[in-house]
C-alpha cells in the first residue's frame, strides 16, 4: 500500500479513480454514476492522509474506520479500496455481478468495508456505536462517517447527531457530501435544510465547510477539525454530482444510471485531457 500525500499526484489518482468509476458502472450496465464521482477527493484525502489503516491487517483493532453511509456512492469506495490494496484490481469489473463482492450497495465481506449500507440514514449510528466501543476499549482512533446531503433528510441522522454531542464523541468525524442534488432533484426544493454548518453547529458538532475537490482545502480543513477535543466534528464539503465529466456534472437524471459505451469513450477522453492539465 502506498500512501500518496502530495497533492499533484493525488490529482492524478482522482483522475484514474474516476475512470475506473466509470468503466466499472459501463461494464455492470447499472449504478450510481454522479455520487460516486462527486466523493472521490474526500475518499483519497482520507485513506491517503488521514486514516491509520493496515491492508494486511484490515480488521485491526486499533485501526481508523470509514463508513460510507451514502452506500450507493460504492463504485467510488470499491475503486480506492482496490487500489490500495484491498482487493485485486480485477474485481472491479465484477461489479454488480451476482455472487461478486461487489455489490451495488456494500456488502460486509469485502475486506476494508466496515459495514453493509444502502438504506440511507445509518451510518452515523453506527459510527457512533463503533466510537463508543473504541472509547470503552480504549483505543485510540477515529471513525469517520460519509454521508449525502439528500441522506441528512432522515430523521435517524439527527438522532444520531444529538447521541456523538451528548456523549462528547470526539472520536467521530462526518463529512456531509454536498453536492446540492439528490436523487430526483435539488435538496433545496426536495427538503430545504438551510445552512447545514449552522445545522450541525446548532446539535453540537464542530463543523467547517470546505471544497470537496481541492486536495489543498480538505488537508487545511480536516487538520483544523481533528484536533477538536470534547465535541464531534463535522465537514460540509461543498461538491458537484458527476465531478470530472460535463455532461454528466450537476444533472439529476445521472443519479442511478451508468454510462452506455460512447458514453464512456467521450468520459475517458474528457478526463485524459483533465489529466493532462494537471
Ligand atoms: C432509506 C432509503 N430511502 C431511499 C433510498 C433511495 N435512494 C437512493 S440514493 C437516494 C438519494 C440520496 O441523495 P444524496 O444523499 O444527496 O446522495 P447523492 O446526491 O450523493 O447521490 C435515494 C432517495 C435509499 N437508498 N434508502
Amino acid at each position: 500500500m502506498k500512501k500518496i500525500t502530495d497533492t499533484k499526484e493525488l490529482e492524478r489518482k482522482a483522475v484514474a479513480i474516476r475512470k475506473d468509476i466509470l468503466t466499472m458502472l459501463e461494464k455492470a450496465g447499472s449504478g450510481h454514476t454522479g455520487g460516486s464521482l462527486s466523493i472521490v477527493e474526500i475518499l483519497l484525502d482520507l485513506y491517503h492522509r488521514r486514516m491509520n489503516i493496515d491492508v494486511k491487517k484490515h480488521d485491526w483493532k486499533g485501526r481508523d474506520k470509514f463508513i460510507l453511509s451514502k452506500g450507493h456512492g460504492c463504485p467510488a469506495l470499491y475503486a480506492v479500496l482496490s487500489d490500495m490494496g484491498f482487493f485485486p484490481r480485477e474485481e472491479l469489473w465484477t461489479l454488480r455481478q451476482i455472487e461478486s463482492r461487489l455489490q451495488g450497495h456494500p456488502q460486509l465481506g469485502l475486506p476494508g468495508l466496515e459495514i453493509s449500507s444502502g438504506s440511507l440514514g445509518q451510518g452515523l449510528s453506527v459510527a457512533n456505536g463503533m466510537a463508543i466501543a473504541d472509547r470503552m476499549d480504549g483505543v485510540n482512533a477515529k471513525t469517520y462517517c460519509l454521508m449525502g446531503d439528500g441522506e441528512t433528510n432522515e430523521g435517524q441522522v439527527w438522532e444520531a447527531a444529538m447521541t456523538a454531542a451528548h456523549y462528547k464523541l470526539d472520536n467521530v468525524c462526518g463529512i456531509i457530501d454536498y453536492n446540492k442534488l439528490q436523487i430526483d432533484g435539488f435538496c433545496c426544493e426536495v427538503m430545504d435544510l438551510g445552512s447545514y454548518k449552522k445545522k450541525w453547529e446548532s446539535f453540537g458538532w464542530y463543523t467547517v465547510e470546505t471544497d470537496g475537490h481541492d486536495f489543498e482545502e480538505l488537508n487545511k480543513n480536516f487538520n483544523e477539525v481533528l484536533q477538536i477535543k470534547g465535541k464531534p466534528q463535522l465537514i460540509v464539503a461543498h461538491t458537484i454530482k458527476g465531478k470530472g465529466v460535463s455532461f454528466i456534472e450537476n444533472k439529476a437524471e445521472w443519479h442511478g444510471v451508468a454510462p452506455k459505451k460512447d458514453e464512456l469513450e467521450r468520459a475517458l477522453l474528457e478526463l485524459e485531457e483533465a489529466e493532462k492539465k494537471i
